[in-house]
Order: C-alpha cells, then structure tokens, then sequence
C-alpha cells in the first residue's frame, strides 16, 4: 500500500512538472509574438521577469543554481569574472553532471544514428511543426553508427563562444591547452588563432552560415573556401542542427554532398529530436526562464557529460565590455543584435547571469577578460 502511495504521489509530482513546462512553453510563444515591448528597453537593463509567479522550488531537482538574480542589470562590475581567486567545485560539477542525466543523455542525444531512421523517413521541424523534410540518401550515409563522443572523457575543456568579446584577449595559447575544444557556428579561427585558438574537436554548424558565410556557394570559389574550412577540421565533429528550422535543408543537402564527393575527413553529428526539449527542461526545472536555448548553452549542458572542468570563453551578449567599450556580436564579422529583445529567440542576458552564477560557486570557468592579464595577476 506504500508503494501505491509513493508511486501515486511521484506520478502526479511528474504531471504537475509537465504541465508547467507546457504552460511555460505557452507564454514563451505568447511573448515572442510581443515585439512592441522590446523597442522600449534599455540595451542594458532587462524588464522584471514576467513569469516569476511560476515558482518551481529550485531545490527540487538540483537545489544547486543558487539565486540567478533575475532583475539585477548584470555585468557593470564583470571584472569579477576574471578574478583568479576561482577554484573548481568538483562535488558542484558531478552533482549537475547527474541531474542534467535525468533530462538527457548528451552521449545519445548529440546525434541521431544509422538504426534509427531510414532514407525517405519524414520528419517535422522542431520549430515548424507543420513542416517536414525526408531523410536523404547522403544524409542517411553519413549518420553515424555509433555516438561521436561515445566513451569520450576529458579532463578540461573548452567551449568557445563567438563574442567579440575575445578580440585582442590573446586566449588563444590557453583555449588550444585544453583537453577538448568545442566551437560554435563554424566561426573562423585562422585569422584570429591569437585570440580564440585554432584547435577544434567538435564544431556546431546551423544550416544558415552556408548562405552567412560562404554565399550558398554559389560559386566554385565559395565552394572551395567552405571545403577548406572543413578539411581544417580534420577528423573532428561536425555537428549540425538540421531539423531545428525550416528551409535549412537544401543548405544541409549541400553540404553533405561535398563531404561525400570529396570525401571530406569529418564525424557528422545531428542532434536527436528530444535535445533541444530536455535541455530547456533542465534550466527550466531549476528556475531559469530560457526561451530557446543558445548554441553555447546546449554545449555547455552537453559538456557536463564529456568533460571533468568546462571553461567557457568568447560569451559575452552584451554590447559593451566591463570598461564601457563597445564589443562586436560576433568576432569575425559584422552582425548586429539585439541582446534583450523579447523578439528574439534566446534569452542570451539571462543566459549569461546563469552561467555567472555557476562561475562564482565553481561549477564552471567563465573567462571574460584577457588571457595575458590573468598570468600577471596572478604574479600580484
Ligand atoms: C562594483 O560593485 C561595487 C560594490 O559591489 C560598487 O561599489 C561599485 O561602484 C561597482 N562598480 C561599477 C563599475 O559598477
Ligand atoms: C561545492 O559546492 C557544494 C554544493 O553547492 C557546497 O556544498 C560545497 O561547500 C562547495 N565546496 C567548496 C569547496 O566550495
Ligand atoms: C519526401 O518523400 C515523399 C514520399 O516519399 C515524396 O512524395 C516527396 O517528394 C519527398 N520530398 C522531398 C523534398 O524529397
Ligand atoms: C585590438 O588592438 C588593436 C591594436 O592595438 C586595435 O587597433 C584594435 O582596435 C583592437 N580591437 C579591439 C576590438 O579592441
Ligand atoms: C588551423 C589549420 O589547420 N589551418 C590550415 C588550414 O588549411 C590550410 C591549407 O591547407 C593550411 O595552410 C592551414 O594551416
């Protein structure tokens, strides 16, 4: 008769959780339809949090995301990131380790493989529902048969956000000393290798840097440039979103066309469905409001599994450094953003402030400032 009772009660605990992460999921696409809000704001200053009212007890699944003060403006005083007195909390970083395991199993759920999908098999877009693509011939040839990180531990690892934040930090020396590094958006490193490195294990690649950054190939040129670019990945991960958004999958088809035709030394990686759901499940479950989580945020939720002590670097969405000078979005180009717009898919300041949290109680490294000037800091 206990027992009856414990699985009743831990039935309807399941469903009360389901039903908020519904409602949430509701008012997340009520919010993104609001776009009047978000010219009103301050680039620096976040409106209070609606949603405050939905209090799940932060202690019930993890009990570890103390207090991501949600309505604080974050970062004037962000030279405290790149303070040295942080030590690593290993006791902190196994205990989330086990509790993002509840949500997913990043070993699995990086990529879809060969037994579970076949050539024609149709599939809905997770942010379109009402489309759908097939799975093709190339596509189904170079899903993997086995997880591209199976059994894969590392001590240290790196994960390298896109911020032009990493301008003149001269981190690249000390990213490229890490067991492991992962990249985002096949951003480009030769030419910046001072600062962001040139050593990739796993980059993610979003079907729209095709048209982005190499100009949907449009000529032999493109081609060759974007084919470079993966041949410098030499036996790495390449890990691509490509059943997230719609009208990405001619870009996807071509890529793997010239994977295959020049048989291009790369492990593909296509994230299983459920990823992006559990994911936000998790920060959801522990207190954070993300929309739609960020490329970086499902890395580093991903990492947890892979990699004993995760540094993060190039994360920074905010418009001007700690000293008030201005930081480009993204480090090798010219795109603008909107940080704090409610239009916009991800909740990047928040985003931010969580992971500053978990910087502070040693949970993780968030480097913000300049590599050189933490070594003479520490001679102080
Ligand atoms: C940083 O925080 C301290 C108190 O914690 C405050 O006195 C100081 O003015 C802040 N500095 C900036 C630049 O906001
Ligand atoms: C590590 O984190 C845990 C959980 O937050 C805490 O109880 C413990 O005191 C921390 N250890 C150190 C050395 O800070
Ligand atoms: C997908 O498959 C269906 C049925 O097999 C076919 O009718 C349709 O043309 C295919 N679409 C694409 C884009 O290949
Ligand atoms: C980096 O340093 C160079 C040389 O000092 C300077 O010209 C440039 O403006 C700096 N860039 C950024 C983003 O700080
Ligand atoms: C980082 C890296 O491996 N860069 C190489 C990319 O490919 C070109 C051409 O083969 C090399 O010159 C680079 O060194």
């Amino acid at each position: 008769m206990p027992l009856m009772f414990r699985s009743l009660l831990f039935g309807f605990v399941t469903l009360l959780v389901v039903l908020l992460i519904i409602g949430d999921v509701a008012e997340v696409e009520k919010e993104a339809a609001n776009i009047e809000h978000s010219k009103k704001m301050n680039s620096h200053r976040l409106k209070p949090h609606r949603k405050a009212e939905v209090q799940l007890d932060p202690t019930a699944v993890t009990g570890m995301i103390k207090h991501v003060a949600p309505h604080r403006p974050c970062c004037s005083n962000s030279s405290k990131h790149s303070s040295n007195r942080w030590t690593f909390n290993k006791t902190l970083s196994s205990f989330i380790r086990k509790n993002i395991l509840r949500f997913l199993d990043p070993e699995r759920d990086i990529s879809i493989l060969k037994g579970m999908l076949k050539p024609g098999d149709i599939i809905h877009y997770l942010f379109d529902r009402h489309s759908t693509t097939n799975i093709s011939e190339n596509l189904y040839r170079l899903l993997p048969t086995a997880s591209p990180m199976k059994n894969q531990h590392h001590r240290k690892c790196a994960i390298v956000g896109n911020s032009g934040i990493l301008l003149n930090s001269s981190c690249g020396p000390e990213i490229d000393s890490h067991d492991f590094v992962i990249r985002c958006n096949l951003a480009p490193v030769e030419e910046y290798s001072q600062d962001v490195g040139w050593r990739t294990n796993l980059v993610t690649m979003n079907p729209s840097v095709v048209q982005r950054a190499f100009q949907d190939l449009v000529t032999e040129e493109w081609k060759e440039r974007f084919l470079q670019r993966l041949r410098n990945l030499s036996g790495s991960v390449l890990w691509i979103p490509a059943f997230m958004a719609k009208r990405g999958e001619d870009r996807v088809e071509w890529v793997l066309r010239l994977i295959l035709l020049h048989t291009v030394d790369v492990r593909m990686a296509f994230p299983s469905l459920r990823l992006l759901h559990a994911v936000r499940g998790y920060w959801l479950t522990n207190n954070v409001h993300i929309k739609r989580p960020t490329t970086g945020l499902l890395m580093y939720t991903m990492a947890t599994r892979f990699c004993e002590e995760i540094h993060l670097y190039g994360f920074w969405p905010f418009p001007l450094d700690p000293k008030g000078k201005t930081v480009k979005y993204h480090y090798y180009d010219t795109l603008k953003y909107e940080y704090t717009s409610s239009s916009s898919p991800h909740t990047m300041p928040l985003e931010f402030r969580t992971l500053s949290s978990l910087h502070r109680q040693g949970a993780l490294r968030l480097h913000t400032g300049t590599c050189d000037l933490e070594q003479k800091d520490l001679q102080n």
